[in-house]
């Protein structure tokens, strides 16, 4: 049994932890006198942890540089990575787990269903500041924690190994998801061809803009802090405002297996883009914008895929917390694929009566 308190006290003498949050990554613990969070990183997904860590100490240093000259708090409006009481980002156990503090966002929440579409325009708000307040952030600089994390091309041929070595024997199971996944090929390039040929510029991104990746605050609704900061690095845009869209404009959790009840909502969809587009318009080219309603069929049929790929892969990457969890939360995605590639261009509208404003 780990001892949790003692690696706690590694970075700061307080009392106990429970755990907290509902990501699908790492182990997230609350300290109880709600100061702290404390972390298990997940060293099978991010290996190079140290390197993760310096991307992270780096890109909030950054933004706390920002929003001290805006007159904001830096310490509530980004994360606080808390040194070991020896001076360094994370603690490594004898066993090798690897621990990292955090200064808990207090009188926030995070929610992982959206329960009134004005959260999504303060969410909006809050990643497209993110990315606006990172845009002259040093790129190079920053470590492709993993590679290729939005390549959909590559997320599709990992799809069809595992179809192809069946490690789970779970393949009779899904005939019909891996049809429906393998008859949108025709778009899965879009994006990352562009990049490739420089009709999408790249640009510091978070990556993994999911709802509970930003915690709002428990009064106004105001996004307050976008938290989650593994992925950040160089990408598309389109990552940043698909992926939101994704978890954000449904009826109904990621893995609600009732899909009468899973609907892509196109006034969440417009509350986002109103937020996003405030901060982001002025920079956005005119094809990331003719892109943006692709971009959330594009990024919810990717994270589609990839629940199915771990599916049949025997449910080797994300938490799951039941037998079929991986593959509920693909039907659903996939549900929600369908219902957007309806909606397109409806969403297209939005978009260019937002633009011209
Ligand atoms: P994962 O990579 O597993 O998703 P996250 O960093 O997103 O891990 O943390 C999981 C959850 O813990 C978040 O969705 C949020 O509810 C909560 N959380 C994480 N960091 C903080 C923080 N600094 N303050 C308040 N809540 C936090
Ligand atoms: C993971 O870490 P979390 O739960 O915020 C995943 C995202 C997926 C998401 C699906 C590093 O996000 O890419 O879109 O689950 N993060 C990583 O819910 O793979
Ligand atoms: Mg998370």
């Amino acid at each position: 049994m780990v001892n949790l308190n003692a690696i706690l006290d590694q970075f700061v003498s307080d009392c106990k932890i429970a755990p907290y949050g509902d990501g699908h990554i790492n182990d997230t613990y609350l300290t109880s006198s709600r100061q702290f969070i404390l972390q298990r990183i997940n060293t099978k997904i991010f290996k190079d942890y140290e390197q993760l860590m310096n991307n992270i100490d780096g890109v909030t240093s950054f933004l706390k540089e920002k929003i001290k000259a805006a007159g904001g708090d830096p310490e509530r409006e980004t994360l606080t990575v808390i040194k070991t009481k020896d001076g360094k980002n994370f603690y490594k156990t004898e066993d090798g787990d690897v621990y990292r503090l955090y200064i808990y966002i207090n009188d926030s929440v995070a929610r992982s269903v959206v329960t009134d579409p004005v959260q999504l325009y303060h969410a909006g708000k809050a990643f497209g500041k993110f990315q606006f307040m990172l845009a002259d952030y040093p790129a190079e600089s920053l470590f492709e924690v993993i590679p290729d994390f939005h390549n959909t091309r590559k997320r599709f041929e990992a799809l069809k190994e595992a179809i192809e070595k069946d490690i789970a024997g779970r393949k009779h199971l899904v005939e019909k998801e891996i049809e429906f996944a393998l008859s949108q090929e025709h778009y899965i390039d879009t994006v990352v061809d562009g990049l490739a040929s420089g009709e999408i510029p790249l640009r510091v991104t978070h990556n993994d803009t999911k709802i509970n990746n930003v915690l709002f605050d428990k009064d106004t609704e105001e996004g307050i802090c976008v938290i989650d900061l593994d992925t950040v690095m160089p990408g598309s845009l389109l990552y940043d405002f698909g992926d939101a869209l994704r978890a954000g404009a449904t009826t109904g959790a990621e893995d609600e297996t009732d899909l009468s009840k899973v609907w892509f909502d196109i006034y969440a969809f417009k509350n986002f883009a109103k937020g996003f587009l405030e901060y982001t318009n002025a920079s956005m080219t005119d094809r990331e914008a003719e892109l943006l309603p692709l971009s959330a069929k594009l990024l919810t049929y990717e994270c589609g895929i990839r629940f199915l790929t771990d599916y049949l892969n025997g449910d080797t990457y994300f938490k799951i917390h039941r037998e079929h969890h991986n593959l509920d939360r693909a039907r659903n995605q996939f549900k929600l694929v369908e219902d957007m590639a309806n909606k397109e261009s409806e969403m297209m509208s939005i978009i260019n009566q937002l633009r011209r404003k």
